[in-house]
């Protein structure tokens, strides 16, 4: 397709006061397994994230990377259960659990922000004690709720120029005991101990839908409850928006549910006028 220049010149200007109102601003990025696709969808998130940071914004990414921990889990033999939308999760797993999202995960998305110029550290919840966790539930075995969380490892790195990537992976509080955490859930934590500015959930749902199916573009976390108590958010939905009530509770100043398969997501959402997804704010 032919490039209209014109229209992109125009696009540029149009997003000034969004580059002026998102200077300096943290934003926390869940990127999902089921967001992260093939390696095109991948360096067109670390583009974004990468422009997000040339343009004066602080992301933070944090991880998931539960479709890749099946696969590794289903290679070894190892079945696995899920409870309530979270893993179940053995010593076994757990050691597969850190493996694929610290090694595997967490290096291709550093590598993959390297890839288009920007600078990439990549960390988990271990390092610094950044997130010490709880166990969440004693059905889960090593699952983390997080209760403890050391934030200015991302300060440090952010205000030296460079991007945090997060895999939610954490320490507990006694004998070096590791616990997995659920994405969603990291990434709130995260967010709300840094107060960031926005927290974007990026997964392959538009967004938060109504009772007529589409999708609600602005909610405030009253209309969240009531949307949960009537059913209207069911399902995957319900950890999500718990997620982003938590996050907002905590201090972030929004929290937005969106399409990470759309292209140039985290762009449309910050920089444009239309904005993306659902977003939740007081
Ligand atoms: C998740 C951690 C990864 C994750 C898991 O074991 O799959 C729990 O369920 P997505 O891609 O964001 O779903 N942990 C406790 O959250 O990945």
């Amino acid at each position: 397709m032919k490039q209209d220049w014109p229209a992109a010149a125009r696009t540029l200007s149009e997003a000034l006061p969004y580059l002026q109102r998102y200077s300096g601003a943290v934003v926390v990025v869940k990127f999902g397994g089921n967001a992260m696709g093939d390696d095109d969808a991948m360096a067109q998130f670390a583009r974004d994230i990468v422009l997000m940071r040339q343009v004066g914004v602080n992301p933070v990414v944090v991880h998931g990377g539960g479709p890749m921990i099946n696969e590794m889990l289903d290679k070894l033999g190892i079945k696995s259960d899920w409870l309530r939308g979270k893993r179940v999760t053995d010593k076994a797993t757990v050691e597969v659990v850190e493996m694929v999202l610290t090694g595997l995960v967490n290096k291709r998305i550093v590598q993959a922000i390297m890839d288009e110029g920007g600078r990439a550290v990549g960390i988990s919840g271990k390092d610094d004690d950044l997130m010490v966790c709880e166990a969440d539930d004693p059905e889960l075995g090593f699952v983390g709720r997080p209760v403890e969380m050391n934030v200015q490892v991302i300060r440090d790195l952010y205000n030296a120029g460079i991007i945090p990537v997060i895999a939610p992976v954490a320490t507990g509080m006694k004998d070096n005991e590791t616990f997995n955490v659920n994405g969603d859930t990291a990434a709130g934590a995260i967010a709300g101990a840094l107060k960031a500015d926005r927290l974007l959930l990026l997964t392959d749902v538009k967004g938060v839908k109504n009772k007529a199916g589409e999708v609600v573009t602005q909610m405030t976390p009253e209309e969240v409850r009531a949307m949960i108590a009537d059913g209207t958010i069911a399902g995957g939905m319900i950890p999500k928006t718990e997620t982003a009530l938590a996050a907002v509770e905590a201090g972030v100043r929004a929290v937005v549910i969106l399409d990470g398969r759309v292209d140039n997501a985290c762009l449309l959402e910050l920089f444009t006028e239309g904005g993306a997804g659902s977003m939740i704010r007081s």
